[in-house]
């Protein structure tokens, strides 16, 4: 009898205990020898590996690129942990398939269209004192221009705010030093308002600018009222860099086309790539966005779509607008950790351009400049505000930090390489080739005031023949350096299957303090308390007109309810709230053919909604393995006719249970128990208290047990009655509650004995 089965299965884990480990007779030259691998192998191998239980020491979150999510990856192991859902609809976290995530992705919609996907380059983690806090993080779409904030507690986008006078951006997701504000720098240029203009009205009518976005830290949101954009000629600005220390209060981005080019190659005209790269140089904008803060409450801006914009005239004439030419087609701008200087990179030149914040100061103060740009912004000559130039290879692109002092790594897109120099003694330190074509590249909390250093990695663009062949579509090569020598030492290739990362950050793993459940009832997209909400035993459904609103609970490893019934044409609400405390017990949800899912992690309330528009026979399910009894968390939504009544005698097959088999049910109740209190017994003869794993195990096992009274209740009632389906059941349903129970003790059991837990009596 399948009872007895599982019953010994519960026995024969129970006497098992560990078990004892088969170790392999191969020796670790054998191994080496067998696979080919060299003494560098296998010193790179044991500086990543990372062995089961451990945990790496840093997080890395890259951004999805055009898949519209976040990859977060553990450095050294490498490691993916999770894909983030933001642009983009994502089911196995429900993201996009129930209400409150769905309300989240349209609010990323643009003139009144849904988009369901962005091309997501720069995540930054939100900063305190120019130090990585790890409460937030904030990531940036090139293609509809859009930032998401993602709260790291649980990992999920709370929020897209549209912006609302550019069409195109790139210079998004950095933050100010203490996340006053995220900042968005556009990138093809556009007229600020929703209108057509021709583009031989490209230098009149046409901007660019950049969005400081106003954070709330308390309420983890962006607000929009307070925000404020600076009016930008149309030169397609480009990256962005916040200030700090000496230079906190002002950002400094760059453009590659301050030719003001417009192409048109069909017409004969050069191409964009001809017309934007004519000229020597370009600009970087150096803004200064604490005192454009204030001007704009002192209601000095302009409203262009509800929104304030700072006009160039007025950033001129109050002084916080200045350029500065700097090589042409720059990509990357980066603001050493003690704010002093920073350091811009051509993308056509060999030379990385070292600015010192304090010449540009000077030459602010002194009104030293070579000339005004044709908007009538100051520009400072490139010699009054170059520190030094340093020649570090073909194709530089992006630079980051190193802990120890004016050591700096710039990725070289050309050459295929990473260039390890120091910005104070202009020197080159060492070359380390990549494969193949860099383009951003990461050190351990690298653009932070306080680099940790030790690792970097290359997100390469390519990565050609270093991969199984998957297709003419390859994987990306994201490759891990040890930097902690003088030498840099490549250790490892990690493939990427989601694309394309742009940039990445890192932090370390112990800022990182991510919750395991919610508060019972609450709306993860909110914070707030569901109103779908109900606890155990409160679950009803509800009907207005055409409306029908479920709300019910999951816990293992049942749904309540288990029937749902509405008329054809109805519109269904289920709201779900997994009662579980236990950790990792996610519940899924999903209806057959109605194109709803919802992951519902412990605590959480989630609703899914649609219109049962098709009579039929649904089955829904939890769609997360949870618990030896998975499968059978069923029900049926059954949707009926209009006006459909029950046809002659209608009852619900009975089983014909026996009170033999009542009985049988009742010594397998008394068997598990004796199991159970075996488990009990040894738990509680050691110091589990001294393992907040195991204590939450007690909880969540204890949470199973005190189900029983009520259960137990139900087949003593029933029994009395001599009911004996009803009886059985109830007695089969006792049982159920304590394999529970028996599982988590023996996780438990296990995890004790695996740390060596000490007998207190
Ligand atoms: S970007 Cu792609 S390599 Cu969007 Cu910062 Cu430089
Ligand atoms: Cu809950 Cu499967």
């Amino acid at each position: 009898m399948s009872t007895c089965i599982k019953l010994g299965a519960l026995t024969l884990a129970l006497g098992m205990g560990m078990g004892s480990a088969a170790w392999s007779a191969e020796s670790l030259q054998d191994v080496m020898k067998r696979r080919g691998l060299s003494q560098q192998d296998v010193l790179s191998a044991a500086k990543t590996y990372v062995p089961t239980g451990k945990r790496d020491e840093f997080v890395a979150f890259a951004s999805g690129g055009q898949s519209g999510q976040l990859i977060v990856y553990g450095v050294p192991s490498m490691r993916i942990l999770k894909y983030v859902a933001v642009f983009t609809p994502e089911p196995w976290q429900g993201y996009g398939y129930d209400e409150s995530s769905r309300a989240i992705l349209k609010a990323g919609a643009i003139n009144g269209k849904e988009i369901t996907w962005g091309d997501a380059h720069h995540p930054a983690i939100s900063e305190t004192q120019g130090k990585y806090d790890g409460q937030y993080l904030f990531i940036n779409d090139k293609a509809n221009p859009r930032i998401a904030v993602v709260d790291l507690r649980d990992f999920e986008t709370k929020q897209i705010v549209v912006n609302p006078v550019f069409k195109s951006e790139h210079g998004g997701g950095f933050v100010t030093p203490n996340t006053e504000y995220v900042m968005e720098a556009a990138q093809y240029a556009a007229p600020l308002e929703n209108e057509f203009q021709p583009l031989e009205a490209f230098n009149e009518k046409y901007r660019g600018g950049i969005t400081y976005w106003k954070f709330d830290r308390k309420q983890g949101r962006i607000v929009p009222a307070e925000s404020f954009s600076v009016e930008l000629p149309p030169y397609a600005q480009d990256v962005t860099d916040a200030g700090k220390g000496p230079s906190e209060g002002w950002s400094f981005t760059n453009s590659f086309c301050s030719e003001r080019y417009v192409g048109g190659i069909e017409k004969g005209r050069p191409p964009y790539e001809a017309g934007c790269s004519a000229k020597d140089t370009d600009y970087m904008h150096v803004i200064n966005w604490k005192k454009a803060a204030e001007l704009v409450k002192q209601g000095k801006a302009k409203k262009i779509n509800g929104h304030n914009v700072l006009m160039m005239d007025t950033a001129v004439k109050e002084g916080i607008l200045f350029l500065v030419p700097e090589p042409k087609s720059p990509h990357g701008v980066d603001v050493a950790p003690d704010g002093k200087l920073i350091i811009v990179s051509g993308k056509l030149d060999t030379h990385v351009s070292v600015f010192s914040f304090e010449k540009i100061m000077a030459a602010i103060k002194a009104g030293k400049f070579e000339s005004k740009d044709p908007y009538g912004i100051p520009v400072i000559s490139m010699k009054d505000a170059l520190q030094t130039q340093v020649q570090v290879g073909l194709g530089p692109l992006h630079t980051q930090f190193d802990a120890k002092k004016c050591v700096a790594y710039t990725s070289l897109y050309v050459d295929s390489q990473v260039a390890k120099w120091d910005y104070c003694t202009g020197k080159v330190l060492d070359k380390i080739s990549v494969h193949y074509n860099i383009g951003h590249l990461m050190t351990m909390e690298g653009d932070a005031v306080d680099p940790k250093g030790r690792y970097l990695v290359a997100l390469n663009k390519l990565s050609i023949d270093r991969f199984n062949p998957v297709g003419p579509l390859h994987p990306q090569n994201h490759q891990l350096i040890d930097i902690s020598g003088d030498k840099m030492q490549l250790l490892y290739d990690m493939p990427i299957p989601l694309g394309e990362p742009h940039n990445t950050v890192a932090i370390e793993a112990s800022k990182l303090r991510p919750g395991v459940r919610y508060k019972v009832g609450t709306d993860s997209r909110t914070d707030k308390p569901h109103p779908g909400a109900v606890r155990a035993g409160e679950e009803v459904t509800t009907r207005t007109g055409k409306k029908v609103e479920v709300k019910g609970t999951l816990i293992r490893s049942h749904i309540t309810p288990e029937t749902i019934e509405v008329e054809v044409g109805d519109e269904v609400t289920i709201n779900l709230t997994n009662l579980e405390r236990a950790e990792d017990e996610t519940h899924g949800f999903a209806v057959s053919g109605y194109n709803v899912h919802a992951s519902i992690e412990p605590g959480k309330t989630v609703a899914v909604k649609f219109v049962a528009d098709k009579e039929g026979v649904y089955p829904y399910y939890c769609t997360e393995f949870c618990s030896a009894l998975h499968l059978e968390m069923m029900g049926y939504l059954l949707v009926k006719p209009k006006n459909w009544k029950p046809q002659g005698t209608s009852a619900i097959a009975k089983a014909n249970y026996t009170e033999a088999n009542y009985r049988t049910r009742l010594k397998t109740v008394a068997e598990t128990q004796a199991v159970i209190d075996s488990v009990v017994g040894y738990i509680t003869s050691v110091n589990y208290k001294d393992f907040p794993d195991v204590v939450s195990m007690v909880e969540d096992a204890t949470d199973q047990l005190n189900k029983i009274p009520d259960a137990k209740a139900r087949h003593e009632a029933a029994a009395a009655k001599k009911d004996w389906d009803q009886a059985t059941l109830w007695a089969e349903q006792v049982w159920q509650y304590q394999v529970k129970a028996a599982d988590i003790g023996l996780r438990a059991k296990t995890y004790l004995e695996q740390h060596n837990a000490k007998k207190t009596r």
